[in-house]
């Protein structure tokens, strides 16, 4: 259907992808095509040139628009020293789990000079997703947005004058590898990011011997509409966004419409997008956009508090308005950074919007066919394979973190989609990858969300509660199943919120609270009427969220914490779905070119 290209000579740097086919409105389905040349380049930030690993030399990377329908074909020339997969986060990937991108999930990292090609179509979802590496933290750098417009070229909202990306990200001065590596054996806390950015542009707050960074300006005609097609690409946190003097009005979120509702604070997890319209309709003049990374208060460990800011600049500013040329643009006054009842009214608020209906609602209404309760959090490993070890934060021991006390383990060898496709066939019946059923619910119930359990020390409280072991955690799913997940944040070692990703599907945000879940209590609370649709789930922080889905894409599809720290410290599963009855219910073979697994 597609043609494919010639084989990319090894050293040849393409700069900018082509576009072959751009799809006009309520035409038919295109074919997106773009080159992706990954490699290292060297960018100067705050006094220090660093070397990172980009697409097409960009951070972010290039953009990838497409209209509802149509197939989009990635050509992945790898030429880091990495092995690098593209995962096109909350693209459903509908019988194309193969393209997922989720390496040691899907598929094995592409290894440095060779290249692979990503194909899948982008049917059923309108809006705003990204894109990011997922092999170690790389994605801190190696990500770009994915924007899908409307085939009839109408949203249930009036048509905004101009579209614009607001990506959130982080500017780090570390070996991202390294970085990661740290997270898997507990973390460091010298491993933070050495700034913030929104579109790659640090903003004025941060400077060079005293000369201030560049900030992404908006530049903005009185009374014309700006979408933010909003992403958080960052590494950590989760932030606030706001725009000085403007009411945002929210509009779409993970590629799914909203109902609108109109605010002057946005909240947007880690891995999650947000679309918000803008009226430029304030007085003439220059105001800043702010985004603020949140964290929980201690006795939590804390990061160092970061805040980047962009400008908008009206392009009617009197001359005479000293007030606006010379002095600073009005600055939005943000949430304080421990806030975290901002954000769980924020996303409290969010309903959905489903021009027709949903089909799939009316399923979940009904029965559910699998109920499942994770937790989670952190606990410890000992160092060395012990079985026995001081605990408390001595260094016997190590962090991990965990969904229902099993930290997960990626598979070393073959991908989990790969060994379940070949059943263990592969290198010579070495391709087997040892997997355990994910609990249904936790081992042990204890008070989830006692703060008390929050500070490691010796001799406290959550010292009992910490040992905690490394498994291949999947669990299995028959086609077309109902599945109900209530994920509960805890208080082990910390309190973070935890912004849930799963691949492959989207469902529907039911219900959240502070606490710890009580289904006799809890599930009265349940929207099943307008549940807002989500690919990320910010689950509260000492709270829950509940979310339903069908089970009706087969494959192995990751289920993680959008944290890269809680990700690569093991909180993360799989979820398996089995093949339907039907051909056009069963997964088709890999692709020819499917990278090999080399170990
Ligand atoms: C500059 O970046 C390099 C990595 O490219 C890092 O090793 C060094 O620590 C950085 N310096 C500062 C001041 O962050
Ligand atoms: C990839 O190719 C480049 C250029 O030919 C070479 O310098 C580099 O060593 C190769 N990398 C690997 C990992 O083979
Ligand atoms: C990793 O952890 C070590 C030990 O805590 C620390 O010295 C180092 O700076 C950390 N980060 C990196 C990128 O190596
Ligand atoms: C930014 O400016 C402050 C104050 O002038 C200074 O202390 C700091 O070192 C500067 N940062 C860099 C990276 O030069
Ligand atoms: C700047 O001054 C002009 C003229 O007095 C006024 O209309 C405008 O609202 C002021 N803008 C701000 C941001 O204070
Ligand atoms: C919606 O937000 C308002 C405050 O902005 C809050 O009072 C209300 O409880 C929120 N609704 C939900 C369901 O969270
Ligand atoms: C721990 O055990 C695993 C699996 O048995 C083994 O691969 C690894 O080398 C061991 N690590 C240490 C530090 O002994
Ligand atoms: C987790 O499992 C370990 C055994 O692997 C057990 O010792 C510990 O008590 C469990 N902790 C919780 C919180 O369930
Ligand atoms: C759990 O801990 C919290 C905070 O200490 C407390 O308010 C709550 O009553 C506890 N819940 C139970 C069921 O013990
Ligand atoms: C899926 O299950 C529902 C009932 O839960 C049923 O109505 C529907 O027909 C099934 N769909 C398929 C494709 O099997
Ligand atoms: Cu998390």
């Amino acid at each position: 259907m597609c043609k494919i290209m010639p084989p990319m000579a090894a050293g040849l740097v393409v700069f900018f992808f082509a576009v072959l086919f751009s799809a006009a409105a309520g035409g038919d389905a295109a074919v997106v095509e773009h080159t992706f040349v990954v490699n290292q380049v060297r960018m100067r930030h705050l006094c220090n040139d660093t070397l990172v690993t980009v697409v097409n030399g960009q951070f972010p990377g290039p953009a990838l628009e497409a209209t509802e329908g149509d197939t989009v074909v990635v050509h992945l020339v790898n030429q880091s020293p990495y092995g690098i997969t593209i995962h096109w986060h909350g693209v459903k990937q509908r019988l194309t789990c193969w393209a997922d991108g989720a390496g040691m999930i899907t598929q094995c990292p592409i290894q440095p000079n060779t290249t692979f090609t990503y194909r899948f179509d982008v049917t059923g979802q309108e809006g705003t997703l990204w894109w990011h590496s997922h092999v170690s933290a790389l994605r801190a750098t190696l990500h770009g947005i994915i924007v899908i417009r409307p085939r009839s070229g109408s949203y249930p909202f009036p048509k905004p004058d101009v579209e614009v990306p607001v990506i959130i990200g982080e500017w780090w001065q570390r070996d991202l590898v390294k970085v990661d590596k740290n997270f898997s054996i507990g973390g460091s806390f010298d491993d933070n990011p050495a700034a913030i950015a929104i579109n790659g542009k640090l903003g004025d707050l941060y400077n060079c011997s005293g000369v201030a960074e560049d900030n992404f300006v908006l530049d903005v005609e009185p009374g014309k509409t700006y979408m933010l097609r909003l992403v958080n690409a960052a590494l950590f946190s989760e932030y606030y966004f706001k725009v000085a003097g403007h009411k945002l009005t929210v509009v779409g979120a993970d590629a799914n419409y909203l109902k609108p509702f109109t605010t002057d604070v946005v909240a947007v997890a880690a891995g999650e997008t947000i679309d918000v319209l803008m009226v430029a309709d304030a007085p003439p003049c220059r105001y800043y956009m702010a985004a603020l990374a949140n964290q929980p208060p201690v006795p939590d460990p804390q990061i160092p508090v970061f805040v980047s800011r962009g400008v908008v600049q009206y392009s009617n500013i009197p001359k005479d308005a000293k007030n606006c040329t010379e002095k600073s643009p009005l600055m939005p006054v943000m949430p304080d950074q421990h806030d975290t009842i901002t954000t769980f009214y924020f996303h409290g608020n969010l309903t959905g919007l489903q021009p027709g209906g949903n089909p799939l609602l009316p399923q979940v209404r009904g029965r559910v066919d699998e109920h499942l309760f994770l937790t989670l959090g952190k606990g410890s490993m000992c160092t060395n394979n012990k079985t026995s070890c001081k605990r408390g934060g001595n260094p016997e021991s190590f962090e991990v973190a965990y969904i229902n006390n099993v930290s997960f383990h990626l598979p070393d060898t073959t991908a989990v989609l790969q060994a379940r496709y070949y059943g263990g066939k592969l290198n010579g019946g070495r391709g087997a990858v040892p997997v355990q059923d994910l609990p249904s619910r936790p081992p042990r119930a204890f008070n989830f969300t006692d703060p008390a359990l929050i500070p490691v020390v010796p001799g406290g409280k959550m010292e009992e509660l910490e040992p905690t072991r490394k498994a291949t955690m999947t669990r299995r799913f028959a086609y077309n199943a109902t599945v109900e997940v209530v994920f509960q944040s805890t208080a082990t070692m910390q309190s973070d919120s935890n912004p849930m990703h799963l691949h492959g599907h989207d469902f529907f945000v039911l219900a959240q609270g502070h606490g710890n879940y009580d289904a006799a209590r809890d599930v009265r609370s349940y929207n099943l009427v307008d549940p807002p649709m989500k690919n990320t789930v910010q689950v509260p922080r000492l709270g829950w969220a509940a979310i339903r889905f069908v089970a009706d894409n087969p494959g192995a599809w990751f289920l993680h914490c959008h944290f890269e720290f809680h990700m690569a410290m093991g909180m993360a599963a799989v979820f398996e779905v089995d093949n339907g009855p039907t051909l056009e219910t069963t997964l088709p073979p890999p692709p020819s070119d499917l990278p090999k697994c080399t170990r």
